[in-house]
């Protein structure tokens, strides 16, 4: 770390779970599709973060390593196992939780939908088709609940990563492969039902509210004309079409890799740079700066909501964070309105189709015996975390 350091003494210094990733006995459309196969493993108690005990204990290492925000999911299927009907013991629940964080001095950001769903809902079709009111419903009744517990709200977490996966590679629920004019039309669909979300959740919170979007670079191999075109064209696609369609007070950049063009092709991740994650995605910090760069047009506060690393050994961990930090403070010197980074994950914890094989987790999870150790890499942020707020 260089010594001037620019961060104002109010940024957001975080961490960043997802319900089904991390509580534990959840019943969804994904224990649905893990059961029939569609992962390597069943999610089945995760880091059991939904025991108050266990959360609390959690929210202990979070001060030990200096955090000062934190950002979790509500589970729907939790908070509306049927139909219309709102449990209002689990949304208690919640609001207990996000009291131990405030009073650990610890701000709060909730996603309200973070890939998962009620399986009565996809049952009653999916989201191309059924009608979104108990969705809305979900949200009014967790919005009134937590008004007061929650500093930021997310409405979807990466709606785009949802299509891509569940609708054109079929590797997610509800596993449609390459239906190409159902994921156009669910673009639209998810940004309309964002902009729905965003006006209930101003109407009932009054706080600000953000879309959570998975930001690619998109690269030139050679500086082609044809290169260069092709990737200004997926950046307009992939990048900007759905913050172009959406109403938000704030951005939420999840950023994990870059994409670079090799004439009308991206190159395959194997001809990228040499330092990969156990995910094989390739570490590069400057590619963070160039997307925020590119935000600068939207003159929105941006929070980086997710960026981390899958690293079981933390052999990588350390430098990660240290050169994504770096990479953002660039871009704050250029005039990036970058106000919090929150590292993905706290916890190594569920993910998805890979299971429990990827951790991306600050803290190491015996998922046999539920105990925690916090990896050397931690510390490092902790150090950056003290450096930024004592300037
Ligand atoms: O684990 C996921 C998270 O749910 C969404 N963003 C990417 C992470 C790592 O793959």
């Amino acid at each position: 770390m260089e010594k001037r350091v620019v961060f104002p003494p109010n940024f957001l210094w975080g961490t960043a779970t997802s319900a089904h990733q991390v509580e534990g006995d959840t019943l969804n459309d994904w224990t649905e599709w893990e059961k029939n196969g569609g992962s390597k493993h069943l999610s089945g108690k995760a880091c059991n973060h939904w025991n108050l005990k266990r959360f609390q204990e959690d929210v202990e290492r979070m001060k030990v390593l200096g955090l000062n925000a934190y950002r979790m999911g509500v589970e729907w299927s939790r908070v509306m196992p049927k139909p219309g009907v709102i449990e209002q013991g689990v949304l208690n629940q919640y609001r207990q939780m996000l009291m131990i964080l405030q009073q650990a001095g610890i701000s709060t950001m909730v996603t309200l939908h973070h890939f998962t769903n009620p399986t009565w809902f996809v049952k009653s079709g999916d989201w191309t088709k059924t009608s979104l009111e108990p969705f809305y419903a979900y949200v009014d009744a967790t919005t009134k609940t937590l008004a007061d517990n929650v500093n930021y709200w997310n409405t979807f977490n990466e709606p785009l990563i949802m299509v891509r996966m569940g609708y054109r590679t079929g590797q997610w629920p509800p596993g449609k492969k390459a239906r190409i004019i159902s994921a156009f039309y669910l673009r639209k669909r998810l940004a309309e039902a964002h902009n729905e979300v965003y006006k209930i959740v101003k109407r009932n919170t009054g706080r600000p509210v953000g879309l959570v979007h998975n930001f690619t670079s998109y690269e030139t191999a050679h500086g082609w004309l044809i290169e260069r075109a092709i990737a200004g064209l997926q950046d307009r696609i992939a990048n900007r079409w759905i913050i172009e369609h959406t109403k938000n007070d704030f951005l939420g950049v999840n950023f994990y890799c870059r994409q670079v063009f090799n004439g009308f092709r991206p190159l395959p991740a194997s001809r990228l740079g040499k330092r990969v994650s156990d995910f094989g995605w390739e570490i590069s910090p400057q590619s963070l700066t160039m997307v925020l760069l590119g935000l600068r047009r939207y003159n929105l506060p941006i929070y980086i909501t997710e960026n981390g690393v899958a690293d079981a050994k933390d052999k990588l961990r350390a430098d990660f964070i240290r050169e994504h930090v770096q990479a953002f403070r660039l871009a704050m010197r250029a005039g990036v309105d970058v106000r919090g980074y929150f590292y993905w994950s706290l916890l190594d914890n569920f993910e998805w189709a890979e299971g429990y094989t990827k951790r991306f987790g600050l803290i190491e999870v015996n998922f046999e015996t539920q105990e925690r150790r916090i990896r050397p890499s931690a510390y490092v942020y902790r150090d950056i975390i003290e450096a930024g707020t004592n300037s």
